[in-house]
Formats: C-alpha cells, sequence, structure tokens
C-alpha cells in the first residue's frame, strides 16, 4: 500500500494522462491541483515524509485555504511522465494556519516544488471554495491550440468568447452557463496573473489567458476535464467554421432565442450579461 494505490491519486494520476493524449501538454506545459477531502488526507498521512519541507511563502494570501492540503504538478514537470513516477512529477502540498505558504509532504522525490502558476491555483481555488460553497476541488491549466487561436482573432473579452463558444456547439451554455472570462496577454508564473485570472473566476468558471491556453474549474476530475474539452471543442468548431467560410464570414448561428430555449428546457439559468451583449464587430455575432 502506497498514496499511489488511495482512489483520488489515481483518478488525479488518469486525469494527466488522458489530457495529455488530447494534445493539450506539450513539454510542461499545463499543471492540475485538486483540494484534498480531509478523509483522503487522513488515507495518505500514514505515507507523508517524516520532515515535511519548509514552509514556502507563495505571495498570495488565501485564507479559506488555511491548513487545506492539495494534490499539485511539479514545476518544470513534463505531464506525460506523471503516470510513469507519480512520486517524482507530482506532490501533496499542505497549506498553512493562514493560507500564505506552503510546504512539501509527499511527492517530488527527487526534489523540485509545485506547479509554477501554484500562486494563480491557490487565489482561483480561494475564489470558487467560496463561490460554489465549498463544492469546487480542482483548477485546471492546459494549452489547447484551438482556443489559443481564437484569442488572435476575436476581441479579448469574456461576452465574445462565450457568445462564440456558446453559439459553436449546442450543449456549450448548458455545460457553462456563467461563460468564460478572459485574461489579456500578461507574463504567467506571478501573483499579478493570479490575481487578474482570480478577478474573472468569481464570475465564471473558466478563464482563457490571451496567447498561452485555459483555466478551468470544476468538482470532479470528470466535471474539470469535461469543461476543458467542451470549451476547447467549441473553439476548434468555431476555428474550422470561420477558416471554412470562403469569405471568413459566419451564415448562421445559434441564435439568441435559441440559447433560452437551451436554458429553459435545461433549466439553466444563462449569464443575462452574455446574452445581452452587443458588438459591432462584423467578426462577431
Ligand atoms: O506549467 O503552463 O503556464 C507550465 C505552464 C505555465
Ligand atoms: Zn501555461
Amino acid at each position: 500500500m502506497s498514496v499511489l494505490d488511495v482512489k483520488v491519486v489515481k483518478d488525479y494520476i488518469r486525469m494527466c494522462s488522458d489530457t495529455v493524449g488530447q494534445g493539450w501538454h506539450e513539454r510542461n506545459g499545463g499543471n492540475l491541483t485538486y483540494r484534498m477531502r480531509p478523509e483522503e488526507v487522513e488515507v495518505c498521512r500514514p505515507y507523508f515524509r517524516a520532515v515535511p519541507g519548509e514552509w514556502v511563502n507563495m505571495g498570495v494570501q488565501a485564507e479559506n485555504l488555511a491548513g487545506e492540503y492539495f494534490i499539485s504538478t511539479g514545476s518544470g514537470k513534463f505531464l506525460r511522465n506523471v503516470e510513469l513516477e507519480p512520486q517524482n512529477n507530482i506532490c501533496i502540498a499542505e497549506l498553512n494556519g493562514t493560507g500564505d505558504s506552503y510546504r512539501i509532504v509527499w511527492g517530488l522525490e527527487a526534489g523540485g516544488v509545485p506547479t509554477s502558476e501554484f500562486p494563480t491555483h491557490m487565489m482561483n481555488h480561494s475564489v470558487r471554495k467560496r463561490v460554489t460553497n465549498g463544492e469546487n476541488r480542482i483548477i485546471y491549466h492546459a494549452h489547447p491550440p484551438y482556443i489559443i487561436a481564437l484569442t488572435y482573432v476575436l476581441p479579448l473579452k469574456a461576452e465574445v468568447f462565450t457568445r462564440m463558444l456558446w453559439k459553436s456547439a449546442t450543449e456549450c451554455c448548458v455545460v457553462f452557463p456563467d461563460g468564460v472570462g478572459v485574461v489579456p496577454w500578461m507574463v504567467p508564473g506571478g501573483t499579478d496573473i493570479a490575481r487578474a485570472t482570480c478577478e474573472q473566476m468569481e464570475r465564471y468558471e473558466a478563464a482563457i489567458w490571451a496567447f498561452h491556453g485555459l483555466f478551468v474549474s470544476g468538482t470532479s476530475f470528470d466535471i474539470a476535464f469535461g469543461l476543458m474539452h467542451t470549451i476547447e471543442k467549441a473553439a476548434q468548431i468555431a476555428s474550422i467554421a470561420l477558416s471554412a467560410s470562403p469569405d471568413g464570414k459566419i451564415r448562421q448561428v445559434i441564435t439568441d432565442d435559441n440559447l433560452r430555449t437551451i436554458g429553459k428546457e435545461f433549466g439553466v439559468t444563462l449569464n443575462e450579461d452574455v446574452l445581452n451583449y452587443r458588438s459591432d464587430d462584423p467578426l462577431f455575432f
């Protein structure tokens, strides 16, 4: 028996492999954190390091995460290697009593630190834990190519991206009824981009990083994987439609009335600001 036999750790590893298979994790791109349930921590605790790592200040503070434990990918580690050597590519990190520092209690046995985006992950966990009344467990970042491609051709606005995605595949508005936020290009890995991203996460369940990738949140691995997958697939359809059109124009789309009908039939409340948004941009509807 080891940490690697615990179900949540197995599920975490499976998510790393599945998402690599989707082509979203070139090299060391992307990262995944999971906020553990207390009972999961207790099952893993017997295998924790005898001497935990040093406390490391994160540069951000997440008071509502004080004392929580996270499974995290390692900084500079390749997600494709997680399945082969989990103990050297992921870790379990504990947050201190004020929620501003972490220490490693398991994993990264050959050395290393949690993902370079740990400040963004912790800020996002803090926001999503609060707005979902503790339901949210996962923050996941990837480099899916079609959503990145769209950041070169669409105005960098949450309403524009959400409308484009909702109108590119019928189930999108049911899967992410709050919509998708957009963060302009910023230097990754720091506290500024962490704050900008968590402003978006107050309102939306996912946030696009222009010319870089996508952050999603979720209550389970299935939900977080499914959200990344659904957004990226809609972006793929939009990209193909835009490039297949002989004049670069879209002929017809799912209308706002159609969206309202789907919302009503499926019992989801769609973000009204997105539904009511209008743009003069000819590329956009
Ligand atoms: O982990 O994706 O944004 C590498 C990255 C940084
Ligand atoms: Zn990235």
